[in-house]
């Protein structure tokens, strides 16, 4: 239901009602959980709470821009204390104006003469606005909003100002004439008599609001048995939390130390929740880039590991938008084969591999836009071919596809066919560069066969190209051709050196 529509069915219920004072976005979101059905956007509160006199020091444009985010914080009505309208009936219609851009219910206006000052300061030396005045204010204000549901109150302060219940009464027909949708009766008495008089000669011709700051000891039942509509508690969150942050401070400063008062403060926990954490985690999943949906990597980190090279390639994974990386430490195989610990390590990790699971060595890095080519297509196992390699005396696997690169090769993919340790000739159609991904169904199948291959007796001494045999087995692997943009450990040294690959 609309704000405006919540606001006026309270208005307009046959019950007392309450509205709770909010002073910023936090303590509007405080009210809405403590249940209550409306908030009070007390000038008094947000005056205060932006360290101004309640007398019209704060814009109104600063004002709206409190309001604007206490409305986007909370979905039940917000009534805006709104001083005299900020100005004339044309200030009035345009606040009214901007209130609605803002999903506010209604305003309150009160008689008074701008610049305002509190009620409770010298009531009796404010002077009150021409009756005719504030009549055109209020039907200025009603023939301008665009939503019928949209709240004026007129706020009457002839009591406040010493004026009398003739003048109260006489003031409160006008504004109601004018169209108001309903009169807030304010009296600064420490008890009810003056409302209880206003009452009895109104005779229920229209909603009252009241504010009982000052005859806050009379029970909230004559209240009721005078058929008020609405009651402000005007000012409450605001004392709070001046109480609690004043000993939370002192504490804090003779203490020069935190221990006695994590206790009594609200968990950081709580503090997520009211800013909604949870909402924004489920709208990552709906609406992240795909680069950045369920990704995470694996590292298999050797310990004689080169650091530079590792950063840059945390970097690029960081850049492309994966947060989760898992580095794994990779044993250093024996003498003859050096690498074998890679399918080992890998197992260790089984539970790390994810919808969408990068995993790389860490003697390479490379540009971020190769993972984006790694990470295109769903449910697939795809490992990074250079076909422009070289045979080292270091470890390689070289790689056979059923198509070889050809700069005509249109998204340069193939079937994968074979992996080798060393090149064959007429064979041999790339290097693989040590980074693949396993997503979907294809990451259910990479654990899979590394379940399988763990029950073998020679495990630990398995190679990638053991591991990728195994795959190709039962389910196909693609080859992605990339062409440079990764770099080696001995070429990234070099570089870092010497600051140019061709030196
Ligand atoms: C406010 O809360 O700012 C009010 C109510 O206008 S009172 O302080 O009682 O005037
Ligand atoms: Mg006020």
């Amino acid at each position: 239901m609309k704000k405006t529509t919540q606001f006026r069915n309270l208005i307009a219920s046959k019950q007392l009602e309450f509205i709770m004072e909010a002073h910023n976005a936090l303590s509007a979101k405080i009210v809405e959980e403590a249940g209550f059905k409306g908030i009070w956007a007390s000038g008094l509160s947000i005056s205060a709470a932006l360290g101004v006199r309640d007398n019209n020091e704060a814009s109104w444009t600063q004002v709206l821009e409190v309001l604007e985010f206490m409305s986007d914080a909370t979905s039940i009505p917000i009534l805006v204390d709104g001083d005299t309208g900020y100005g004339n009936f044309n200030n009035a219609r345009r606040l009214v104006k901007k209130l609605e851009q803002r999903s506010i219910a209604g305003v309150c206006i009160e008689d008074k003469v701008f610049p305002k000052s509190n009620s409770f300061i010298k009531g009796e030396e404010q002077p009150l606005a021409n009756i005719d005045e504030f009549c055109g204010k209020i039907k200025a204000m009603k023939d301008s909003q665009s939503d019928e549901d949209f709240v004026v109150i007129a706020r009457v302060e002839a009591l406040i100002a010493g004026r009398g219940l003739k003048e109260a009464l006489q003031r409160a027909e006008a504004y109601r004439k004018a169209g108001a949708d309903a009169i807030l009766i304010h009296s600064k008495r420490s008890d009810i008599s003056e409302i209880e008089a206003f009452v009895k000669e109104w005779g229920g011709r229209h909603p009252l609001v009241i504010v009982p700051t000052k005859y806050y000891s009379v029970p909230t039942e004559r209240f009721r048995k005078l058929s008020i509509s609405l009651a402000i508690w005007a000012n409450h969150n605001l004392r709070s939390s001046i109480k609690a942050m004043r000993e939370t401070s002192n504490q804090i400063y003779l203490e020069e130390s935190l221990i006695n008062v994590e206790r009594t403060v609200t968990p950081l926990e709580d503090v997520f929740r009211l800013q909604g954490m949870e909402e924004l985690a489920a709208a990552e999943k709906t609406y992240l880039a795909a680069s950045e949906k369920n990704m995470n990597a694996i590292i298999l980190v050797t310990k004689s590991g080169y650091h530079p090279i590792l950063k840059d390639q945390i970097h690029q994974l960081n850049t492309f938008g994966i947060r989760e990386i898992h580095k794994i430490e990779v044993s250093e195989g024996n003498r003859q084969n050096p690498k074998n610990g890679d399918v080992y390590a890998l197992y260790s990790a089984r539970d790390q591999i994810g919808e969408n699971t990068i995993i790389s060595n860490s003697e390479i890095t490379y540009k971020e836009y190769i993972i984006e080519e790694l990470t295109k297509e769903n449910n697939k196992i795809t490992i990074l071919v250079d076909p422009d390699y070289e045979w080292k005396d270091s470890p390689q696997y070289f790689v056979k596809g059923k198509i070889p690169y050809s700069k005509w090769l249109y998204d340069q993919t193939s079937d994968f066919i074979e992996m080798t340790d060393k090149p064959v000739r007429d064979q041999t159609h790339g290097e693989f560069i040590g980074l693949w991904s396993v997503s979907g169904k294809g990451a259910g199948v990479f654990k899979n066969v590394l379940e399988k291959l763990a029950r073998r007796k020679d495990f630990k001494q398995l190679s990638l190209i053991d591991l990728f045999t195994a795959i190709q087995s039962v389910h196909p692997i693609s080859i992605k051709y990339t062409n440079g943009s990764w770099l080696d450990r001995k070429t990234f040294t070099k570089i870092q050196k010497d600051g140019d690959i061709n030196d």
